[in-house]
């Protein structure tokens, strides 16, 4: 065996004939410029020296290749291009047999369809994502994945982004084996079987024939999903193009829509959301620290948002100990629970072992005495300050000195909370989003006691569930919360100066929020909304602007969706404009003299952005968020922003 390096991050050895050729490129093995042009070398390497009779090209460490490089994104592009070096790859007069041992996404699986051969490993993952970066795959993705799986398949995976296991990607014929034992001796092995062999190039091959409605509806299904983004229609209309195109006319255009998606603003937007995601629950200092041993959860109430937490820690391998007040209420919190898991089944999103395991990790009881047996306990009771703190200063007594108490108050004051504490160093605040166990979004608060091993222990515990956490700092509704109510704020004071419920919802919606803040509004409810104005009206600054509407609809008795009306009526469900709501905004702006005027759409989106962003500035400068991308993830994910825009902070900034 002779090694050789072709550049800082390609070596390559030869092992019975066959070069091994291995990408070192941490923490991904994205195909960087040096990669690139080592595997250029490589190739050049290998197919001048005659005792190379065939290559296996793999990476080092946990990934194949994680896909290009997203930081040369934006910057001047450095030869050699991928698509040259995959076309290369493709061509190579000997057998190349891709050992893909870990993740093959983007670029990277590109890389291995242009291979001969593909023998994964069997935890490896392979997918095109780059709808989810705003573009589409650029360098052979939509014209060969489908030679192997069909158009249907193929749109299924490229244009909705979805990820596939080896096993999956077996059965669609991706790869052509998965590895039983050692991957690398598997691939020089069947490199070398394939010598004697005709070269299966993957460009070469055609698309099968297959059921036009299968097409249709795979396109239609993730058109649907994409929620008018460019890059999904795109990816559809690429990969239907391998069908009919051959190889160079389809990579051709393959190309310049993937020119044209990368240097768009939807793509930018996509792009500081991924590495804004990477950056999220890193804190300063906290890398030195370990985090304490987290294996049961206790969760003091099970109600919506208990047992959707209580599913949560669950999903994340916890044994988890849930308490009500009586047997009755512990009874009902596991058919909660119960029900939750079941509809998990249901839609798919889990198997029936998968529930009864963690049924089986699941105790609902009224003892609280049980959460002795608790590493963390997680309250999720009524939000009322009295009701927290004595709830916390009876743990006290309960739980082990080293066991954590975490608040999932959304507007209370956990240094409040934790000042009733004897302890108050071991509480924090997580603050889930309902649904618990569906939404991403966490917001873990870091209280002015909280000890920087509790901090890293509930960052842990969050991205064991599966979830985003942002780090907040202690402050009325956290960073969503305060936001959110700047944005309700602009809303109401443009509400009050000329425009329309209907108006603003509009203008929102086609930026590409799912629903505009009245609807939002009358989705939730507008009661606890009212009930904290009345609470704080008495502390209120009389000379603040305040626009009585919200309180008029409440005083109408219109709640909200629930009550069939709100800002809107809804007969037969569906949000319709109501003119009582209208005349009440009317006479609202008569009884302060204001003449109303008209918003144009734009504008309605640019003073509710300055809002966010002004918001999101005091935040930050109050010490709240750690960095401005923390602001976009928490509106991105708890508060419908569109990741295409990149969230509040990103688009003011873009404008
Ligand atoms: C593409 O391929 C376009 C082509 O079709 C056409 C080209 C012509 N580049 O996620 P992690 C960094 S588009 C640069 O925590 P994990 C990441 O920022 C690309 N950097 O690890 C982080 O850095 P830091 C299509 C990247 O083990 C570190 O790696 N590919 C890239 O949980 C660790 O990341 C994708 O969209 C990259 N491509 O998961 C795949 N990827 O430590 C994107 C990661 O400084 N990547 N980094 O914060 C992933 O899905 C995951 O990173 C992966 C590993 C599954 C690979």
């Amino acid at each position: 065996m002779s090694a050789s390096r072709f550049s800082d991050t390609i070596s390559a050895a030869l092992t019975n004939g066959i070069l091994v050729v291995t990408i070192d490129n941490a923490p991904v093995n994205a195909l960087s410029a040096d990669v690139r042009a080592g595997l250029m070398a490589a190739f050049g390497h290998a197919e001048n020296d005659g005792n190379v009779a065939g290559v296996v090209l793999t990476g080092a460490g946990n990934s194949f290749i994680g896909g290009a490089d997203i930081k040369e994104f934006g910057k001047p592009p450095v030869e050699p291009f991928l698509p040259d070096v995959i076309a290369r790859i493709e061509a190579f007069p000997k057998p190349v047999v891709a050992a893909i041992n870990g993740a093959a996404l983007g670029g990277g699986l590109e890389v291995a369809l242009a291979c001969h051969r593909r023998l994964a490993a069997p935890a490896a993952k392979l997918g095109l994502p780059e709808v989810k970066l705003g573009i589409v795959p650029g360098a052979g993705g939509t014209q060969r994945l489908p030679r192997l799986t069909g158009i249907a398949a193929a749109i299924d995976m490229i244009a909705n982004g979805r990820i596939v296991s080896t096993a999956e990607a077996l059965k669609l014929g991706i790869i052509d084996a998965a590895a039983s034992g050692e991957l690398i001796a598997e691939a020089v092995a069947d490199a070398k079987a394939a010598i004697a062999s005709p070269i299966r190039r993957t460009g070469s091959l055609t698309v099968q024939p297959e059921a036009p409605e299968a097409v249709d509806k795979a396109a239609a299904d993730a058109l649907r999903k994409a929620r008018g983004q460019r890059a999904p229609a795109e990816a559809v209309r690429l990969i239907r193009l391998a069908a009919t195109a051959s190889l160079s006319d389809g990579l051709a255009e393959e190309r310049r829509t993937f020119v044209e998606l990368r240097d768009s603003e939807e793509a930018a937007a996509l792009r500081h959301v991924f590495f804004a995601e990477r950056a999220a629950g890193k804190v300063e200092g906290l890398d030195a620290v370990t985090p304490r041993r987290i294996e049961t959860v206790g969760i003091v109430g099970t109600g919506l948002m208990g047992s959707g937490i209580a599913v949560s820690a669950l999903n994340g391998g916890y044994r988890v100990i849930g308490v009500e007040q009586t047997t009755e209420a512990a009874e009902k919190g596991r058919e909660r629970i119960t029900s939750l898991l079941d509809k998990a089944v249901q839609s798919g999103r889990l198997d029936a072992a998968g529930r009864d395991d963690r049924l089986s990790r699941l105790t609902v009881t009224a003892e609280m005495q049980e959460l002795a047996k608790a590493d963390m306990v997680i309250e999720a009771v009524f939000d009322d300050l009295s009701v927290k703190t004595e709830l916390f200063q009876r743990l006290d007594d309960i739980v082990r000195a080293d066991a954590i108490l975490a608040t999932n108050t959304s507007y209370l004051d956990p240094d409040t909370i934790a000042a009733s504490t004897r302890l108050p160093e071991r509480v924090v605040g997580l603050h889930f989003f309902s649904p618990a166990n569906i939404m991403r979004l966490l917001e873990v608060v870091n209280c002015k006691e909280t000890a920087p091993d509790v901090l890293a222990t509930a960052l842990v515990f969050a991205k064991r569930l599966g979830k985003l956490p942002i780090v907040s700092g202690v402050t009325e509704g956290f960073i969503g919360n305060r936001i959110f109510s700047a944005y309700r704020r602009e809303a109401e004071y443009m509400l009050e100066d000329g425009a329309l419920p209907q108006e603003i919802d509009a203008a929102l919606e086609a930026f590409g929020f799912p629903m505009g803040p009245f609807a939002v509004f009358d989705m939730a409810g507008l009661e606890i909304a009212w009930a904290r104005r009345k609470r704080q009206a008495a502390t209120r600054d009389p000379n603040e602007r305040y626009v009585v509407i919200a309180d008029r609809l409440c005083e109408a008795g219109r709640f909200g969706q629930k009550s069939g009306r709100g800002w809107y009526a809804y007969p037969d469900g569906k949000r319709t404009v109501d003119p009582a709501v209208t005349a009440m905004i009317e006479a609202a702006r008569a009884e302060k003299g204001i003449t109303p005027r008209h918003f144009p759409a734009d504008e309605i989106v640019a003073r509710l952005l300055k809002a966010m962003a002004g918001e999101g500035e005091a935040l930050l400068s109050e010490g709240i968020a750690a960095r401005a991308s923390d602001i976009d993830l928490v509106m991105i994910n708890g508060y419908g922003f569109p990741s295409s825009k990149g969230g509040p902070m990103f688009a003011a900034g873009r404008r």
